[in-house]
C-alpha cells in the first residue's frame, strides 16, 4: 500500500524545483482567501516565466503584495556563462 501523505516541507521541496510556480500559487491563494493579505517573494528570472498571471489578478481585482528580488540575473546562467 502506498502512503500518499506528505508533509508541507516535502510538498514545497518538490514544487520549488519549478520556477514560476509561485505566481500561480499566489493567484490561487488570493482567490481562496480574499479577506487575507497574500505576499509573494520571488526572483526576477522566475517571475518572467509566469508573470502573465498578474493580468488575471488585475482582472479579478486581486491585490497580493509581490516582492520581486531583482538581482538582474538567472544566477545559474551567470555561473555557467560568465558575462564578458
Ligand atoms: C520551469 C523551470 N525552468 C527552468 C529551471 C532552471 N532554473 C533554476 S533557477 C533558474 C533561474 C532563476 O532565476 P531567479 O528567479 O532570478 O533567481 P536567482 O537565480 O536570481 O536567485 C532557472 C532558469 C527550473 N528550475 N524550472
Ligand atoms: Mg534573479
Amino acid at each position: 500500500m502506498i502512503n500518499a501523505e506528505i508533509t508541507v516541507a516535502e510538498y514545497l521541496l518538490h514544487r520549488l524545483k519549478e520556477i514560476g510556480y509561485t505566481v500561480g500559487a499566489t493567484l490561487g491563494a488570493a482567490v481562496a482567501a480574499k479577506d487575507r493579505l497574500v505576499v509573494l517573494f520571488m526572483g526576477d528570472g522566475a517571475f518572467q516565466v509566469t508573470c502573465q498571471d498578474v493580468s488575471t489578478m488585475i482582472r479579478y481585482g486581486l491585490k497580493p503584495v509581490i516582492c520581486l528580488i531583482n538581482n538582474d540575473v538567472y544566477t545559474i546562467e551567470r555561473v555557467i556563462v560568465p558575462l564578458q
